[in-house]
C-alpha cells in the first residue's frame, strides 16, 4: 500500500486533504501534527478510518522530521504545516523561517537520504509576488515579498527548486492563493468577518447589546477559493509525470469591504449602509454601527491586490473551481449561523 505524510492535517486545507486521500486513492495517511499542551482537532475528529493514523512531527525539530521520514518511507510528502498567518510574521520573523523555510529543506534532505522517489509537495503562496509586478500573476510573475511570511515561503520555493534540480527529486511548490473554507481559523479575514456577523445577527435578533465587528485595510483585494477545490489540484500536480509547478486561483478579485458587504447582506438584508472612507469607514445596520476600522489591524506593508491566473492549471492539469466567491462567503456565513445558534 502506497504511503502519503500530510503535514498540517489539524488545519482546513490539511484536514481537506486526508478527506480527498480516503476517498480517491486507497493509499495509507500519516497525518503529522505537532504536540501542543491544549491540542485541537476539531477539523478532523470526524474522520474515522484505519488508513489514517496520526503521527507527531514538529518542524522546528530536524530529528523529528527526519525520524518520521526514515521510518515511513513515504511515496507522498505533502507540506501544509506552517505559520500562515502574514499579520503576525512581523512579530515572529525568525520563527517563520524556521517552521516555512529550514523545516523545507529538512525534510527534502531526509527525503533524498531515505526515499528518493517521494513526490515532494510544499504550499506555495500568492503572498511570494507582493508588491506585484502585474495583474494576473502567473506562475512566471517575480518574486516580490512584502511580509517575513512572504520572504519565508519564497526562499523556500529556491530550496525546493535546488533540492529538485540538484538531486533530481519530483519536488514542487504549486502557488495557493487564497483558500477558505468553514474550517478556516478565526485570525484570517473572511472567518473573522463570518463569524462577528453570525454573532451580530444572534443578537440583533435577541435584543442583546453587541460591539461591531473591527477590522484593518478593507481596501485591499485578494483572490479567495474554497480550500476543498485546491486539494484536486494539488493531487493533479502531484500526480505529474515530471515536476511542474502550477498557480490555483479563483481567477476574481474583491476587496475585504466587498466580502463584508455580501456577507452582512446574507446575514441581515437590507438596511444596511456605507459611511466614510478608508480609516473612517464605517458599516451601519439600521443606523447601528456593525463594522468599523481599526487601525491596529492594519499591516506594516500590505500587498494591495491579489488576482491569480489560473488558465495555466485549467489547461495543463484540467484543474477548474467549483466554488466562486458569492458562493464561499454565503456558505461560510450559513455555517457559523448554525454554529453560533447551536451555541
Ligand atoms: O485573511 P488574511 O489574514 O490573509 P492574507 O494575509 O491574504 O494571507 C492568506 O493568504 C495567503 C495566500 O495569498 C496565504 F499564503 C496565507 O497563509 C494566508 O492564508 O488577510 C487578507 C486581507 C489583508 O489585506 C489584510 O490586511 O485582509 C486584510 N484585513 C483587513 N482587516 C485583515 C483585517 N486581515 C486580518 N487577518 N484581520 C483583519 O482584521
Amino acid at each position: 500500500m502506497k504511503k502519503v505524510i500530510v503535514t498540517g492535517v489539524t488545519g482546513q486545507v490539511g484536514s481537506y486533504m486526508v478527506e480527498y486521500l480516503l476517498k480517491n486513492t486507497d493509499f495509507q495517511i500519516f497525518g503529522a501534527i505537532r504536540r501542543l499542551s491544549v491540542p485541537n482537532h476539531k477539523n478532523i475528529e470526524h474522520i474515522k478510518n484505519d488508513r489514517f493514523k496520526i503521527i507527531e512531527m514538529d518542524l522546528s525539530d530536524a530529528h523529528s522530521i527526519n525520524h518520521c521520514i526514515e521510518e515511513i518511507k513515504p511515496d507522498f510528502f505533502i507540506n501544509f504545516a506552517a505559520n500562515s498567518y502574514v499579520g503576525f510574521s512581523w512579530k515572529m520573523p525568525i520563527n517563520h523561517f524556521e517552521v516555512n523555510t529550514l523545516a523545507v529543506m529538512h525534510q527534502l534532505e531526509s527525503i533524498r537520504k531515505h526515499c528518493p522517489n517521494c513526490k515532494y509537495y510544499n504550499a506555495g503562496s500568492s503572498e511570494e509576488f507582493g508588491d506585484v509586478a502585474y495583474t494576473p500573476q502567473d506562475s512566471n510573475h517575480p518574486l516580490r515579498p512584502r511580509s517575513p511570511y512572504g520572504a519565508s515561503k519564497a526562499s523556500a520555493r529556491q530550496i525546493v527548486k535546488v533540492w529538485r534540480d540538484s538531486y533530481n527529486l519530483f519536488a514542487i511548490q504549486g502557488w495557493l492563493f487564497n483558500h477558505e473554507s468553514e474550517r478556516r481559523g478565526l485570525e484570517f479575514v473572511t472567518r473573522k468577518i463570518t463569524n462577528k456577523v453570525a454573532k451580530i445577527k444572534k443578537a440583533i435578533e435577541s435584543g442583546d447589546s453587541f460591539e461591531p465587528l473591527e477590522l484593518g485595510n478593507m481596501e485591499s483585494k485578494r483572490d479567495w477559493s474554497h480550500a476543498e477545490d485546491f486539494v484536486h489540484g494539488i493531487w493533479l500536480m502531484l500526480n505529474q509525470e515530471s515536476p511542474k509547478e502550477y498557480v490555483l486561483a479563483s481567477g476574481e478579485t474583491h476587496s475585504v469591504k466587498e466580502f463584508v458587504d455580501i456577507a452582512f447582506t446574507e446575514a441581515l438584508g437590507g438596511s444596511l449602509v456605507w459611511r466614510g472612507a478608508e480609516k473612517d469607514t464605517q458599516l451601519l445596520y439600521n443606523d447601528t454601527v456593525v463594522v468599523r476600522v481599526n487601525p491596529k489591524f492594519y499591516r506594516p506593508a500590505e500587498v494591495d491586490l491579489l488576482l491569480g491566473d489560473p488558465s495555466e492549471a485549467e489547461n495543463g492539469l484540467e484543474w477548474k473551481k467549483s466554488v466562486d466567491f458569492s458562493q464561499l462567503v454565503s456558505r461560510m456565513v450559513r455555517n457559523d449561523i448554525e454554529e453560533t445558534n447551536a451555541t
